[in-house]
């Protein structure tokens, strides 16, 4: 069975929201975020999503999605080999978190809210938040001609892009987002995956 640790508005609702799409069962574990120094001793990484199946565990939420996507599919939410659109797909995948959500938390962490944990850096803030800009500009273009980000269909590029999109609305910073980025947003918030994933948080207790 399958254990997913994950913290309320975190990246770990990208294998979330994946294992919801796919249907695999899970046994979720909900820990208080920011995460406890105690939580070392379970992920030596101290972050979330930490992910065990079997023998194995997995910490990087685009690299897990892909896992579960691949291992347990055969899945639409996969960009196979032999299309067209699997380098890209698999470039959206990392660039959701590498060129977006990196930059986006350092903003969040050294600018925003934070900040009173982290120092304040306002000219290291402005420098991630306008490479996040820059970067929000290529989804906006892969926008123009399809309503997900690649091979026209719903996929998990979709899931690690999205996660930006919760974040700036916990940053309260949904204004950065162009109409078509909005209403691409709203497509994928009204997914019923979407919503089961949110009521499993719900129901869940910490542990
Ligand atoms: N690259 C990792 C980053 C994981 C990560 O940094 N997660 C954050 C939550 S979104 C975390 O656990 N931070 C620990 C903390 O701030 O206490 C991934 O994509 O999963």
């Amino acid at each position: 069975m399958i254990t997913l640790y994950h913290g309320t508005r975190a990246r770990s609702i990208r294998p979330l929201w994946t294992m919801e799409e796919l249907g695999v069962p899970y046994r979720l574990k909900v820990i208080p975020f920011p995460v406890d120094p105690s939580y070392a001793d379970i992920n030596p990484t101290g972050t979330v999503p930490y992910f065990l199946d079997g023998d194995l565990a997995m910490n990087e939420s685009a690299a897990i999605c892909q896992y579960l996507a691949t291992r347990y599919g055969p899945s639409d939410l996969a960009v196979g080999p032999d299309e067209a659109g699997y380098g890209a797909w698999l470039n959206w995948l990392t660039f959701g978190e590498a060129s977006m959500t990196f930059p986006l938390t350092r903003a969040f962490r050294y600018g925003g809210a934070l900040a009173k944990r982290y120092g304040s850096y306002p000219d290291v803030a402005e420098q991630h938040l306008s490479t996040f800009r820059r970067n929000l500009e290529r989804v906006d273009a892969a926008l123009v001609d399809s309503e997900y980000l690649v091979a026209d269909r719903f996929t998990i590029a979709d899931i690690s892009v999205a996660y930006n999109f919760q974040l700036l609305e916990m940053m309260k910073m949904t204004d950065l987002l162009s109409p078509a980025a909005t209403a691409y947003w709203a497509r994928l918030k009204a997914r019923p995956a979407w919503a089961r994933a949110q009521d499993r948080v719900e129901d869940s207790h910490p542990g």
